[in-house]
């Protein structure tokens, strides 16, 4: 048995379907852990979409920022749609209900059984361990389960940011910086105050008192290798006990599998589906 870290798919389902079949994924005895942003930006998102669903126990997801942007699109919250969305193929579908409730319900962290694996789709703030990142994801995870799910989507998630975490933050503002943290960060302060601008390479940022999140060099969650997505300006990337994931699918670049037993990546090459204009990055 083998488990692949799959990169961002953000709709481009023949690229995964090329990859699954150049790994031989067999569903069988083989995991694929898809590190989220399943939809959104290519073709086929209504297709990816149910074609992880339908991978059933053979793979595993978490939820990114597109993912939250579709379950927004989908309670009629149109605010920050941008032209370059393609979830409309979804809302339209008949099975949409139905899909976006297994969505939901999609953690924010998977930890291997019995390795020292984790799987986030932006990262881990430094300021926290790998077992406190799995009991705040966790918290978010009842919420998304629950009927207030909704509620927390149309009226909490989005607008008046919250960038600092202490411990005693609580109601909808602890949840929003749980789901920023997991879902769109990529620089950060030591105590995991999130900075939302900066997208480019490390190596072309400077002047900032940011880091990346896994640069810290205090960073609590050392313990387990964690795997990510989000990030396409960094490419595959295997340094800090971290591996980047997104390699570009979307932008032309490739689909990769990182074969966690084995430590090996696996890619196919993707025609560019995106809008060359750079669109403005969904919430
Ligand atoms: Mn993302």
């Amino acid at each position: 048995m083998a488990t692949y870290v799959i990169g961002d798919l953000q709709g481009c389902l023949d690229p995964l379907i090329e990859l699954l079949a150049k790994i031989e994924f067999d569903p069988q005895h083989d995991q694929a852990w898809f590190v989220g942003d399943l939809v959104n930006r290519g073709p086929q998102s209504l297709e990816c979409l149910r074609y992880v669903k339908n991978m059933g126990d053979a793979a595993k997801t978490v939820l990114g920022n597109h993912d939250f942007h579709l379950l927004a699109s989908y309670l009629g919250v149109e605010k920050y749609r941008a032209k370059s969305d393609t979830l409309d193929p979804i809302l339209q579908a008949p099975d949409v209900d139905e899909l976006i409730n297994w969505l939901r319900q999609q953690p924010l962290i998977v930890k291997h059984e019995l390795h020292p694996w984790v799987m986030v789709h932006a990262g881990i703030p430094p300021q926290w361990s790998c077992s406190e990142a799995a009991g705040y994801a966790q918290e978010v995870q009842d919420i998304m389960c629950s009927p207030r799910w909704s509620e927390f989507i149309r009226d909490h998630l989005f607008g008046s940011k919250t960038r600092s975490w202490y411990p005693e933050l609580s109601g909808w503002a602890r949840y929003r910086y749980i789901v920023n943290a997991f879902a769109r960060m990529r620089y950060c302060d030591a105590k995991g105050q999130l900075e939302f601008k900066l997208k480019a390479h490390p190596r072309k940022v400077t002047h900032t008192d940011y880091l990346p999140w896994f640069a810290h060099p205090h960073r609590r969650n050392k313990d387990q290798q964690i795997f990510f997505g989000h990030w396409s300006t960094l490419g595959a990337m295997d340094a800090y006990q971290v591996h980047a994931t997104d390699t570009g699918c979307l932008w032309g670049g490739e689909l990769t599998a990182y074969c966690t037993d084995t430590q090996t990546r696996h890619s196919v090459s993707c025609p560019c589906y995106a809008d060359p204009k750079p669109a403005p990055q969904a919430h």
